[in-house]
């Protein structure tokens, strides 16, 4: 006989889910009761964190992550996190525990009331099964809807009752499956793109996170070398799709629709690909886009494609439609884009150290194929004016905006990545927002850099304050925090940097040992 615990557990192996990221409680014990040798589990000491660390571990990976959260509680506290992973098009299975069957309805400790709808609108899809043999089904289903495009997290409510009970006849038919999608424009969507493209006098490439996230980046340097034509990146950035050093690059786009519209004038066709249209912010009411430009976006996500407000989407496969384009175009006969010129170093200052400067030092420092996960908010143009960033999946950033993802993410990316160093660039406020996932890096030793930007306040929201006209807003100080005693509380090795030579040997050390460490600089606000 087959329970449904055996048959998920197959399941799950069949199909490379062998990680899981979790937090357990009382109701998640039977499903994780005998855990299987050739399973890790990675425990995280709070569900903002776990969904964190997953969320990196799978973009880093480009497949599905494995999370298990603890009742409506874990849910609850991951939301933040699922915001993010949904916006970043993250596939990750996120499965909860329920309570007892014979005890949801009358509302025991630690049931999850009408647990599917809990976690939406943040899930692609969201189900408990309506008895224990569906939870294979239920289970196989969540994973090939996390996976397809456009990707993203499903969540799954299992009662805890179920694992011990047997499984329903042919669930091994289950385990194997495959669902591909087939999303390539037809041949005549493709050469109407292709025309457009060759017909267009100053066209412009925008890429977003889905070019990274579909290891298209290549393909994305040779359709803009072809076209000689510039390339910004999609604005609110979650990842690097762009080589920051090429000649056609040009930077990140301001986040305004005013703005961007501004830029965007003089080029007769904008290509958007991989990104909405955009992922605007800070509120400047403007036109669109100016006159004589037209828009044309390839997405993945039909949601992405109906709600931009201009242009027009073909929703298909990005990394094949982007080799198709570069293979199908003819060379434009335009000079090719001047590549931009480095900002010069920063100059040594008396007292805290300029974001610049610390950029500049990291730049120098770091590996060349480092990764970055950034949540400096205030800093962020900084680091793309300053970081060279070259590799496919050189950068991340919480895709919805919501604190509380780097650290996390650095941890799983880095859990992801053992070849490659991840430095996290973190600010003094957004480190407490998953500081627990400090003790998975210790506990698991997976040696990712924490570099704590120091400046003691909210930055980003000073910045904002400025816009909005708000004065005397309280609540935007953090004095008093000393991340390198909470580092050293989570079991993870701390260094203070209060100039750049101190920073310098900081990054050196940490940088040649193979532990992780968080290193505290203080900065300029
Ligand atoms: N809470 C959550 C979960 N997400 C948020 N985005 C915010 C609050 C609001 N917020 C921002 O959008 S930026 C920011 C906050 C509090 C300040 C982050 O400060 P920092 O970085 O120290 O990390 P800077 O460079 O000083 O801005
Ligand atoms: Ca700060």
């Amino acid at each position: 006989m087959t329970t449904v615990h055996q048959a998920c557990y197959q399941l799950l192996r069949a199909q490379g889910l062998t990680t899981f990221f979790g937090n357990p409680g009382s109701n998640e014990l039977p499903f994780l009761k005998d855990f299987p040798e050739d399973f890790r589990y990675i425990l995280g000491l709070h569900e903002g964190a776990v969904v964190g660390m997953a969320d990196g571990f799978a973009q880093a990976n480009g497949t599905p992550a494995l999370v298990n959260l603890h009742s409506a509680a874990g849910t609850g506290n991951a939301m933040g996190a699922l915001a993010n992973a949904w916006n970043s098009h993250t596939p990750l299975v996120v499965t909860a525990g329920q309570q007892v069957r014979a005890m949801v309805g009358v509302e025991a400790l630690l049931a999850n009331v009408d647990a599917a709808s809990l976690p939406r609108p943040l899930v692609k899809w969201s189900c408990e099964p309506a008895c224990a043999q569906e939870v294979p089904l239920a289970l196989s289903r969540a994973i090939h809807m996390a996976s397809a495009p456009a990707s993203g997290p499903v969540y799954l409510s299992v009662p805890y009752d179920d694992w011990q009970q047997q499984a329903g006849p042919g669930v091994e038919h289950l385990a194997g499956r495959r669902v591909e999608t087939a999303g390539m424009p037809g041949p005549e969507a493709l050469s109407r793109l292709v025309r457009a493209l060759g017909e267009a006098c100053n066209p412009m490439m925008i890429v977003g996170p889905d070019v990274d996230a579909c290891h298209a980046n290549r393909s994305a340097v040779a359709l803009a070398e072809k076209l000689a034509m510039p390339v910004w990146i999609a604005p609110s950035a979650p990842r690097c799709s762009f080589p920051t050093t090429h000649a056609c690059f040009r930077g990140l786009l301001p986040a305004g629709i005013a703005s961007i519209s501004q830029l965007l004038d003089g080029h007769d066709l904008v290509l958007v690909v991989g990104a909405p249209v955009f992922r605007y912010h800070q509120y400047e009411p403007g036109d669109f886009l100016p006159p004589g430009t037209r828009l044309v976006s390839i997405t993945c996500d039909i949601n992405e494609a109906t709600r931009a407000p201009m242009g027009d989407a073909v929703v298909a496969d990005i990394a094949g439609t982007l080799r198709a384009l570069a293979e199908a175009v003819r060379p434009a006969a335009r000079p090719m884009p001047v590549a931009r010129v480095r900002p010069a170093l920063a100059a040594e200052e008396p007292g805290p150290l300029a974001p610049e400067r610390v950029f500049d030092i990291l730049d120098e420092m770091a590996p060349r194929n480092a990764i970055y996960v950034n949540e400096s908010t205030s800093t962020t143009n900084i680091l793309w004016q300053r970081l060279r960033m070259t590799e496919q999946g050189s950068y991340y950033f919480a895709a919805a905006g919501g604190l509380g993802f780097a650290l996390p993410a650095a941890v799983g990316i880095q859990l992801a990545k053992p070849e490659r160093r991840v430095i996290g660039v973190i600010g003094d406020g957004s480190a407490n927002y998953g500081i627990q996932a400090l003790w998975t890096a210790a506990q698991y030793n997976i040696p990712a850099i924490f570099l704590i930007m120091k400046n003691g306040t909210y930055g980003a929201l000073r910045w904002f304050a400025g816009v909005l006209d708000a004065s005397n807003v309280p609540g935007l100080d953090v004095p008093g925090l000393d991340f390198c005693a909470l580092a050293r509380g989570y079991g993870v090795e701390a260094l203070r940097a209060d100039s750049s030579e101190a920073l310098v040997a900081s990054l050196r050390q940490a940088l040649a040992g193979n532990r992780p460490v968080l290193i505290e600089v203080e900065t300029r606000a």
